[in-house]
């Protein structure tokens, strides 16, 4: 069984990252995208879900048009592990 991260490692994982924040009232990360329209909105997202499905590892997220809003947690573990930031590392790569 995969372990939550504590919240020493956490923070020093979510410093690596960029724009990654910890969500309040839930065991997540989450991070907030814009982009120009839908078009490259849903782009993003189709590499996301490819990448989401080679790792089995999926995010819960919202789209409204040109928006994208990712929340990441390992729901096996009930919070933050190394596989969140796994992903979260990947999704940085092909948003910059
Ligand atoms: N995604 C996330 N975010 N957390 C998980 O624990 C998880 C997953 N588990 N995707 C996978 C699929 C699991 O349900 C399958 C059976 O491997």
């Amino acid at each position: 069984m995969i372990q939550k991260l504590t919240s020493g490692e956490r923070t020093r994982q979510l410093a690596k990252l960029h724009g990654w924040e910890s969500v309040p009232e839930r065991d997540a990360i989450r991070r907030a995208f814009e982009f120009a329209d839908f078009n490259e909105a849903f782009g993003f997202m189709t590499r996301v879900a490819i990448k989401a499905q080679e790792m089995d590892h999926h995010p819960e997220w919202f789209n409204v048009y040109s928006k994208v809003d990712i929340m990441l947690s390992t729901h096996e573990a009930n919070g933050v592990t190394e596989r969140d930031i796994a992903l979260a590392t990947f999704i940085d790569s092909i948003a910059a």
